[in-house]
């Protein structure tokens, strides 16, 4: 029976591009959940928009000298269009910046308000007293008061995901200044979430225990356990909806509580332009709606919004919040400020129409329990060894065989053995088990069976071997083939919510009249005798590793920025006069001989001709360079330092150094050395 699906995925905020941790926590397994829906032919709004107020935008716009409008309307874009690119089938992309967004979410706050839902209070506030500013949210860090992560924002620790009041932090201070805050006092109004406690502990505690991911109720649980208490829903800022409401001047609504009414405000944009009524999609009992989000928003979605939809009380609530866990890049937490991702629109530029190969590789490593580590190494492996060894190999082999056999036309079946019944029972039953898991929101799971699916033709053909029966049995041959054909088809129907640049492919390939979902799980022929196919092409190409060595680079060269950007310059030592420097003779020497000192680590012995005379100098770079690869090396020498005895050894003179980032030791100025004669002073 056809249902009504509302289907949420978190609105990213607009100050930088999507990367692999946000596909993979959100919009990947919205976007197959949201066409599983489809294939069965439910009725599905899938909403997203751009999250365009908050302050990580206004830090953006800040660090960057812009408006945040510049920034929303440039990342906005960016967004939307990587996301088409990519395949996310949403039914409406709007944002939080247009008008009918505006619209809705004043309307809300002043339902709320009408109907006195908020407390309003003036207390004392953070403030920045230097930057002439209240200091909420992202504006201020300090230590949480829960874990004791001591780069909590004001109003959530990514830590630990709980969410707090600014001033619960401990040791608080403004990021945009440094400044210690001082408190000040101004109005706000707040949402009391204590009062909607006993409603939050029935509906999600009592009704949810079993059907909620445990990540998602163990959350909420231990919010509920700790006592809810007000929340402030409106900000002193400039960026943002302005508080439709009297007292309400200079204040926005805090980004928390518009964004999730963004979602209402998208599906009416959606609705508006489909000549539809968006009020089933959010009002009606029998609409299921579920919110795909990251673990770090499961309060806002859980507990906050809720408790809004609640409190204005026409709203459903959501089915299921199915959240994620995070994603790591090859071992380390993904970071926007660090450039420590792989960046969607770079993605589609180095791999064009490799959408599904990301996506299929997102979802078999789904961090859906647990954070989660993609590798370029597993991205090639499960390329090559699953969509192109398996899935790929055996598609080829069916329409390759099937062209050359019987000129692209479905052959007739003869008897079937039990091989063939087996294996179309088989075939048929993959429906039921891929919905069981995405139905439960298992898509890690379900991508790993719609892989066995691909298997088992595979595995049929490696089996029965059409190639040779051929010569002995041209009808056994054809039922063979058409069997093989069959799986193909059932292939290009259910891997659709998965693969759907390569489903859609495969149909062409095959000419596929259905694509019911259903059909495949009643068992009846996909593909009629004498049906005529198209060309085979190849559905996947092998990576290869010099195109995995090149993101590697591309981190490396992330990392390698990291290091520079963090390295401790040490301070500028104290200052010498100019006949003290002059004191030193420096001169461009060459090393004509190089030994190790016996039974010391680091310690080298050269040979140097500073032009002057031959030197014996120590030098305690052996960590860095072997001693024959010095002979020959133009280097900068400080000949008047008085000698030395290291190892009994007399050191004449000292060779200058300085470290790479990474902290190798290199020579200073060789380069400009090579030009000079031994023994020309350096000054
Ligand atoms: N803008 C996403 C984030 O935390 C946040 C989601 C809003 S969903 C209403 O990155
Ligand atoms: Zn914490």
């Amino acid at each position: 029976m056809s249902k009504r699906f509302t289907i949420t995925a978190a609105l990213p905020y607009t100050n930088g591009p999507i990367h692999i941790g946000h596909l993979a926590g959100v919009y990947v397994p919205a976007d197959i959940y949201a066409r599983f829906l489809r294939l069965q032919g439910h009725d599905v709004a899938f909403i997203c928009g751009s999250d365009e107020h908050g302050v990580p935008i206004t830090i953006k716009a800040k660090k960057e000298g812009v408006t945040p409008q510049d920034v929303v309307d440039r990342f906005h874009a960016n967004i939307k269009t990587s996301f088409e690119a990519f395949g996310i089938s949403f039914d409406n992309y709007s944002r939080t910046s247009a008008k009918i967004h505006h619209e809705t979410a004043s309307e809300f706050f002043k339902m709320l308000y009408d109907k006195d839902a908020f407390i309003e209070e003036t207390t004392a506030q953070l403030y920045d007293a230097e930057a002439n500013q209240f200091l909420a949210d992202r504006f201020v860090v300090g230590t949480c008061p829960k874990c004791g992560n001591e780069e909590s924002y004001g109003d959530q620790c990514e830590a630990c995901g709980t969410t707090h009041n600014a001033t619960d932090l401990i040791n608080p201070k403004s990021a945009i200044t440094g400044a210690i805050p001082t408190l000040k006092e101004t109005k706000h109004w707040f949402l009391p979430l204590d009062k909607h406690e006993a409603f939050l502990k029935k509906w999600i505690l009592e009704g949810h225990k079993t059907d909620w991911k445990p990540n998602v109720y163990g959350q909420c649980k231990s919010w509920i356990d700790d006592g809810l208490r007000p929340r402030a829903v409106t900000r002193d800022l400039d960026w943002g909806i302005p508080v439709p409401v009297e007292g309400g001047d200079g204040k926005v609504l805090y980004v928390w509580f518009d964004a999730p009414i963004g979602y209402i405000s998208s599906t009416k944009e959606w609705a508006q332009r489909e000549g539809k009524d968006w009020e089933p999609y959010w009002k009606d009992e029998d609409t299921t709606l579920v919110h795909f989000i990251g673990k770090d928003n499961i309060v806002f979605h859980c507990i906050m919004f809720p408790a809004m939809l609640k409190a204005e009380g026409s709203y459903i609530l959501p089915e299921n919040v199915p959240a994620n866990e995070f994603l790591n890049l090859e071992g380390q937490k993904l970071s926007t400020s660090k450039n420590w991702a792989v960046w969607l629109p770079e993605y589609l530029q180095d791999f064009p129409e490799k959408q599904d190969v990301l996506r299929y590789v997102l979802t078999a490593t789904a961090p859906e329990t647990k954070d989660n580590d993609f590798t370029w190494k597993d991205f090639q492996a499960r390329n090559n060894n699953e969509l192109v060894a398996i899935f790929g190999n055996f598609i080829n082999r069916v329409l390759v065989l099937t062209n050359k056999y019987y000129e692209g036309l479905v052959p007739s079946p003869k008897t079937f053995s039990k091989i063939d019944t087996d294996t179309l029972e088989k075939v048929k039953a993959f429906p039921a088990s891929l919905s069981k898991s995405i139905e439960r929101y298992r898509f890690r799971e379900a991508s790993q069976e719609l892989m066995n699916l691909a298997r088992l033709g595979n595995k049929y053909l490696a089996d029965e071997e059409p190639w040779k029966v051929i010569k002995t049995d041209p009808e056994r041959v054809q039922t063979i083939m058409y069997v093989a054909l069959q799986i193909s088809a059932a292939l290009a129907i259910v891997s659709e919510p998965f693969l759907p640049w390569s489903s859609q492919k495969l149909k062409t390939m095959l000419q596929l009249p259905t694509h019911s979902w259903a059909a495949v799980q009643t068992g009846e022929p996909l593909l009629a005798a004498t049906h005529k196919i198209g060309t085979a092409e190849l559905l996947f190409a092998k990576i290869e590793d010099s195109e995995i060595e090149q993101q590697l680079e591309k981190l490396a060269q992330s990392k390698l920025a990291n290091t520079i950007a963090n390295k401790v310059v040490e301070p500028q030592k104290e200052t010498v006069s100019f006949e003290d420097f002059s004191k030193l003779d420096m001169r461009v020497g060459t090393i004509i001989a190089a030994e190790k000192m016996p039974k010391a680590k680091k310690l080298l012995v050269l040979q140097v001709d500073i032009g002057i005379d031959v030197r014996t100098i120590v030098s305690g770079i052996a960590e860095s360079f072997t001693a024959e690869s010095l002979v020959g090396k133009r280097v900068t020498v400080l000949v008047n330092l008085a000698p030395r005895a290291l190892r009994g050894v007399e050191s004449q003179g000292m060779i200058l150094m300085t470290e790479t980032p990474e902290g190798k030791l290199v020579f200073v100025n060789p380069d400009a050395a090579q030009e000079a004669a031994n023994g020309l002073k350096i000054s």
